[in-house]
Formats: C-alpha cells, sequence, structure tokens
C-alpha cells in the first residue's frame, strides 16, 4: 500500500465558516425524510500563502446521523476552530489527532481537514487525487435516485438518468415502496448495474421482505438496519443472496474492522465525512483492499469543493464498484465552483489543478451564504 506523503505544514491565521442554502433541481426523499434545499458548511482556512476550502456535510436534520448543521456550527465556532487556531502551525494529517479531545462530530472534524488539507496542497501545488494515491484520470458515475410519488415515476426518473450515461443506478427504498419499485425499475431496463439503499429503515424482522429483493440481482443492498446493528446485520447477511453493504454504521476505520471482522458487510459505502476526514476515508480503503473486499465512494450531496474530492478518493486503486459521484447538475442549477462537475460518457474527471483542483464561483458563494463567522487566533 503506497502511504501518503504527508503535506507541508500551514499557519493558520483564521477559519471562515458559512452556512449555505442551496436549492435542489428537484426534491430528493430518503426513507427519513425529503429535502428541497442544500444546507451546508462552506469552512475557509487562512493562511498568509492562500485559502483552503472545505466542506462539512451536515443535514439540516439529525436523521441520517446524529450531526447536523446547527449542531456542527456550534462544535465548529465553539471548539473546535478555537482548539485548531490554538496550534497556529497545522499540520493537515495532524488535524484530526489535535481535535481528538472532542468526542465525535466527525463531519465537523473532517470539513475542518479537508479546508487545512486543501490550503497545504494549493500551496504545495499539489493536487488532492496525487495526494490521496489515485490512480485513474476518471471514475464512473453512478446516481442515488430518491423515493417518487410512484413506481411509474420512478421509472421514469430512471429513464432520464440512464439516458443521461449514469452508468450505475441506486434507488432509495422504505417499507411498502422496495419490492414494487425495485421490480418496476428491473421490468423497465433489464439487467442494468442497480443497487439499493433502505437507510436504515428496517429491523431484522423484515427479513423475509428483505429476501425478496434476492430475485432482483441487485448489486448491494445499503444500510438495512440501524447504525449499531452489526450483529443483526451478520445475521441477516446470512439470509440474503444481495451483498450486504454498509453506509451509516461505518463511522471509523475501527468501525470497518469490527463490521468486516463480524461479517456485517460484504461490501463498505466510504464517506470522508462520516468517518472523520479524507484520511481516515483512506485508511478505511486501505484495509478493505488489503481484504479483498469491494468499497466505494458514497455522497452527500456535496457542492463543487467536496464533489471534487470525492473524484479524486474514488480514483484509488479499491473503489471497484461506481460511486455516487455524479454530474453538479443532478443536484444544483448553480454551483459554488467555476466548473462543476460533468457526466461524460458516464465518468466524472478527476480534477488535477492544485489542492481540490476547483475554483470558488465567489458570486454564487455570496449567493447563497444565509450565515458567516470568521474564527481568528
Ligand atoms: O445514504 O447515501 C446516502 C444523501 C444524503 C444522506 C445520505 C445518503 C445520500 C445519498 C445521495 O444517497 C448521494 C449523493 O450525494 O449523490
Ligand atoms: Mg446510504
Amino acid at each position: 500500500m503506497p502511504s501518503i506523503r504527508p503535506a507541508a505544514p500551514v499557519t493558520l491565521d483564521a477559519v471562515e465558516l458559512r452556512v449555505l442554502h442551496m436549492p435542489l433541481v428537484s426534491p430528493f426523499t430518503t426513507s427519513f425524510g425529503t429535502e428541497t434545499v442544500r444546507e451546508v458548511i462552506i469552512v475557509t482556512a487562512e493562511t498568509p500563502d492562500g485559502r483552503g476550502w472545505g466542506e462539512v456535510v451536515t443535514q439540516s436534520e439529525p436523521s441520517y446521523s446524529s450531526e447536523y448543521t446547527q449542531g456542527a456550527w456550534d462544535v465548529l465556532t465553539r471548539f473546535l476552530a478555537p482548539a485548531l487556531l490554538g496550534r497556529r502551525i497545522v499540520a493537515p494529517e495532524e488535524v484530526t489527532g489535535a481535535l481528538h479531545r472532542i468526542v465525535g462530530h466527525r463531519m465537523a472534524k473532517a470539513g475542518l481537514e479537508l479546508a487545512v488539507l486543501d490550503a497545504a496542497l494549493r500551496a504545495e501545488g499539489r493536487s488532492f487525487g496525487s495526494y490521496l494515491g489515485a490512480e485513474k484520470s476518471r471514475v464512473p458515475s453512478g446516481v442515488s435516485v430518491g423515493i417518487q410519488s410512484d413506481p411509474a415515476a420512478l421509472v421514469d426518473t430512471v429513464g432520464g438518468y440512464l439516458d443521461e450515461g449514469y452508468v450505475r443506478i441506486k434507488i432509495k427504498i422504505k417499507p411498502g415502496r422496495d419490492i414494487d419499485d425495485t421490480a418496476a425499475v428491473r421490468a423497465a431496463f433489464g439487467s442494468i448495474p442497480l443497487q439499493v439503499d433502505a437507510n436504515s429503515a428496517y429491523t431484522l424482522q423484515d427479513a423475509d421482505t428483505l429476501a425478496e429483493l434476492d430475485r432482483f440481482e441487485l448489486l448491494l443492498i445499503e444500510q438495512p438496519l440501524q447504525e449499531d446493528d452489526l450483529v443483526d446485520h451478520a445475521t441477516l447477511a446470512k439470509r440474503l443472496t444481495t451483498p450486504v453493504c454498509l453506509d451509516e454504521s461505518i463511522v471509523s476505520d475501527k468501525a470497518a474492522a469490527d463490521a468486516l471482522a463480524l461479517g456485517s458487510a460484504a461490501i463498505l459505502n466510504i464517506k470522508a465525512g462520516r468517518v472523520g476526514g479524507y484520511l481516515e476515508a483512506v485508511a478505511i480503503h486501505d484495509r478493505a483492499l488489503a481484504a479483498g473486499v469491494p468499497v466505494w465512494c458514497g455522497g452527500m450531496l456535496e457542492t463543487g469543493i467536496g464533489r471534487a474530492a470525492n473524484a479524486a478518493l474514488a480514483a484509488l486503486p479499491g473503489f471497484t464498484l461506481p460511486g455516487d459521484i455524479s454530474a453538479s447538475a443532478r443536484f444544483y442549477d448553480r454551483d459554488i465552483v467555476t466548473e462543476p462537475a460533468v457526466l461524460d460518457d458516464g465518468y466524472v474527471r478527476v480534477p488535477t489543478g492544485p489542492g481540490v483542483g476547483v475554483e470558488i464561483d465567489t458570486a454564487a458563494l455570496e449567493r447563497f451564504t444565509v450565515r458567516r463567522e470568521r474564527i481568528t487566533r
């Protein structure tokens, strides 16, 4: 496993935090709710050599995760940013270690880490992809499709994404909207690469229903049970031929190690925010690659900043399944970067410019900002 060559430390003068409200092109519905506006925190790390950008992927409500935007804002402004600024000189690889005294709040820590990493790599003229160990220049693009009004509407929506060129479809399911929705997509489009995501909506009591999905030969079923149900996931996995993939449960490299040891998952969804940063994400990737476990890069409706960083992560060799790395236009009419991710023949390009490799569209950033605070030393 090639290990990461550390970035040069940066002098951290200030951290600016913003809450953005970005309208979605269409409502996004999962088993836990519907979003029409993406509420997200953008982090700027200010150094004498320039700025770096990060993104905190919390949502407005604590339903996918216990983290949520106002909670992240509180912990960032009162604890995390001051702790980091207190160090003055910060090596990107030491950011999460420096914040270890604060328990949890992984998405908040991940956003700070990315901003510092981006600042350090921009100063060196090194790309995030080359830093992480990317081995591809583009990554296959899958799309996550929310629950629609009925199976016919789902078929319409999925058809549109297939026409655009997405190479893998993931549909959200929940009790009562599982078998018929999946059957409709299979009937309409045959043996396309297809997977389902339950976002923790089931219990082990639903094993018979979930086993009915086996006949659709899905790539995987994502997070059928609760975040802390590692043992129940292992029990369920034995009942299904569909491979079980974990998302919410994989909150750290340690959790990944436990899940693999218990047989709770055959495939892992890796999201840098959920696990506390891109470096922890690489550790999980390395572990899975060594164990022969396939991984793919999940998404959290990222802006152009996180989307560029995700493309770089997904270019590592263990990411053998298409990720939820769609074009920016799948979620946004206007992104906050000057060159939003586009779909090209079913692929998204891995940026090669310094840092995450995208430039901020300042006018768009200002337009979507609803709250702002600059924290200095
Ligand atoms: O479970 O993967 C998930 C979005 C928000 C929260 C959780 C999830 C998702 C998605 C969207 O499925 C993935 C994307 O950004 O394209
Ligand atoms: Mg998921």
